[in-house]
């Protein structure tokens, strides 16, 4: 077998991990070898995730520093957020449908590509962790409103109204006009999509949302879609998205950028051709925000959406950071 480097094995060039917004120790982790398969040498954790949600990746670090897998600091990141009421995109206290009725949908997806997901589920606060147990317990990867609500009930979760009082009285207001339109970087806050790094070097992705605010009946976005909202593989590397669902799906957004860093792109270069796909398709793209966030297996990072104002944080051994990402209107 040929010798080689990983690093040459998986098309990075010095370019493209300038264009990275973080690079951590890139050599430190490549290795020659004898056989086909990278082997990657001192992984040092990372966790990025859409948005500026740092009490949400500080719990992944938190999980990824006591040598918890990636999967459980991915799964405890986001359940931060959905937690949080003031958080009105996602979990409890989210934005309900144009009928007042809170719906959620979210996905997770592991190192061995075993994924689940749940959609348009009610009345259960962390939607990724029945979305784990859908992953775990059953032979399915996607169970869908009250038969995934029904799922959970058995699984021990609680039943709890996540109509917040807030969120009930911005709904009533919108009633007066029911005008659907779809806000850009609504509270720089939104839908969570975390992507982690583990010390072995094992990678995992979450997305979570309660989707559009005040979308139709029954609306089901791109974030519990897996290949669209969120896609890993562990060979290569995770991406997931924030934004205009319907326009994500129609390009499978993050099974997309995870293929074209096998191909050779860094994260950063594939995030901007994942976006640019997507305005190549749309004529009224500048209506919608999209945002993809991606990771390869080095650890590198990248992020890019179609308006600013968008950013990701990223938590590594260098620090804790909200990167605001580049955007294609921004140019
Ligand atoms: C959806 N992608 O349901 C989600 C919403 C979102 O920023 O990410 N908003 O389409």
């Amino acid at each position: 077998m040929e010798r080689r480097k990983f690093l040459k094995n998986s098309g990075l060039s010095t370019a493209a991990i300038i264009a990275s917004p973080l690079v951590t120790s890139c050599k430190e982790t490549t290795v020659e070898t004898e056989s086909s398969t990278p082997v990657l040498k001192n992984i040092h954790p990372v966790v990025i995730a859409t948005w500026d949600v740092p009490n949400a990746t500080n719990k992944a670090w938190e999980v990824l520093n006591k040598e918890g897998n990636s999967l459980d600091a991915v799964e405890q990141g986001v359940m931060i957020e959905e937690a949080d009421v003031t958080n009105q995109s996602v979990g409890n206290g989210g934005r309900p449908d144009r009928d007042g009725n809170v719906t959620l949908d979210a996905c997770i997806m592991d190192k061995d590509s075993n994924c689940g997901a749940v959609v348009y589920i009610e009345n259960i606060v962390h939607p990724v962790s029945v979305a784990r147990k859908v992953m775990e317990d059953t032979p399915h990867v996607m169970l869908a409103g009250k038969g995934a609500e029904k799922f959970a009930i058995e699984k021990g979760f609680e039943k709890e109204n996540l109509l917040t009082e807030k969120s009930k009285e911005e709904w009533l207001e919108w009633k007066k006009t029911s005008q659907y339109q779809p806000i850009i970087n609504i509270e720089n806050h939104d839908t969570i999509g975390m992507l982690a790094i583990d010390k072995n070097g094992d990678l995992s992705g979450a997305c979570t949302t309660s989707g559009m605010a005040y979308k139709m009946a029954g609306r089901v976005g791109d974030s519990p879609i897996i290949g669209a909202g969120l896609f890993i593989d562990n060979e290569v590397g995770g991406a997931t998205a924030t934004g205009m669902g319907e326009l994500v799906v129609r390009t499978v957004g993050s099974f997309l950028i995870v293929e074209l860093m096998r191909q050779g792109k860094s994260p950063q270069e594939a995030c901007e051709e994942g976006v640019k796909r997507i305005i190549a398709k749309n004529k009224n793209y500048k209506d919608f925000q999209i945002g993809f966030i991606a990771i390869n297996k080095n650890g590198e990072t990248g992020g890019y959406c179609i308006h600013p104002g968008f950013s990701y944080r990223i938590y590594s051994e260098e620090g804790h950071i909200n990167q605001p990402s580049t955007s294609y209107l921004g140019e």
